[in-house]
């Protein structure tokens, strides 16, 4: 009985551990899809900042894009957090969590290309602001191909 106990105790420990830590600060998969969501409404909102000055719709000042840049780079490492187990749902395809290997890569490959784009916009270089900006959207339409429900 007091072995079964412990067994059970450190069964718990370990659940703890195995479903994250970033999961446990979620209090529900709704509360976890509502967080994503709006991490990524705030990084498409200033990815479109920056695009109308790469499409020419809007003026080009540095400051501004490289403000934009800043922002994108630090929001784009919260989502992932919130695509523990448990919290399927959403726009997130089942994918997400069967396929979570190519999931994260292509979180990284996101996280890699938003950095290029922050080094442009600081360095204040048009024509790689333009060619970084390309590449993160290939980013994020590419994880939306493979991840996001239409
Ligand atoms: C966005 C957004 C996307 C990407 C993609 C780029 O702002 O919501 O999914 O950029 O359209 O091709």
């Amino acid at each position: 009985m007091k072995l079964q106990k412990f067994f059970l105790a450190g069964t718990a420990i370990v659940l703890a551990i195995g479903t994250g830590s970033a999961f446990a600060q979620f209090q529900n998969a709704e509360k976890a899809i509502e967080y994503r969501q709006s991490v990524m409404t705030i990084i498409n909102t200033h990815f479109g900042r920056i695009g109308a000055v790469v499409k020419g719709a809007a003026p080009y000042n540095k400051d501004d894009v490289s403000k934009n840049a800043e922002i994108i780079t630090m929001m784009s490492t919260l989502p992932w957090q919130a695509f523990g187990p448990g919290t399927e749902g959403g726009k997130a395809k089942p994918e997400v969590w069967s396929d979570s290997a190519k999931f994260k890569a292509a979180a990284d490959k996101m996280q890699l290309a938003v950095i290029d784009l922050n080094k442009a916009a600081q360095s204040g270089d048009i024509d790689s602001i333009k060619k970084s900006f390309g590449a993160v959207g290939s980013t994020c339409k590419g994880c939306h191909d493979d991840f996001k429900k239409k």
